[in-house]
């Protein structure tokens, strides 16, 4: 696997070298809304330490940042009026990764509606 790389985009983000929407943050995580959504009130839960994705975070890292995620989970749902919610992680280009960065999406779901592609 790579090393981490701090040039991805997250990492810039975290660095406040670019903008983007935040809608809540800890000592331990960033979320974000997703630039391309695929529902309406997709958004980005990114550990603030430095892991390229799943398979070099450390446990700590995970525990807080699953902790953050349900509670975005559950908020988004709220919010946006959603019939259920999406909880997604890619690793690797294999994977579906695209950032490397760990981060996991939280996706609302609509009865009906299809993620966009
Ligand atoms: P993936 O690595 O496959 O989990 O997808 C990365 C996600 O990050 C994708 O849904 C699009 C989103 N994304 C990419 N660049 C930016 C950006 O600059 N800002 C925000 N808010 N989201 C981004």
């Amino acid at each position: 696997m790579m090393p981490y790389d701090d040039t991805n985009i997250f990492a810039k983000i975290l660095r406040g070298e670019i903008p983007s929407t935040k809608i809540y943050e800890t000592d331990a995580v960033l979320a974000i809304m997703d630039i391309m959504p695929q529902s309406e009130g997709h958004c980005l839960v990114i550990p603030k330490s430095a892991s390229r994705n799943l398979l070099d975070a450390e446990d700590a890292a995970l525990q807080s940042a699953m902790v953050e995620v349900a509670r975005l989970a559950r908020a988004t749902k709220s919010a946006f009026g959603a019939d259920g919610v999406s909880v997604m992680q890619f690793n690797e280009a294999a994977g579906g990764q695209t950032v490397y960065h760990l981060h996991f999406h939280v996706i609302p779901r609509y009865e009906g509606l299809v993620l966009k592609g």
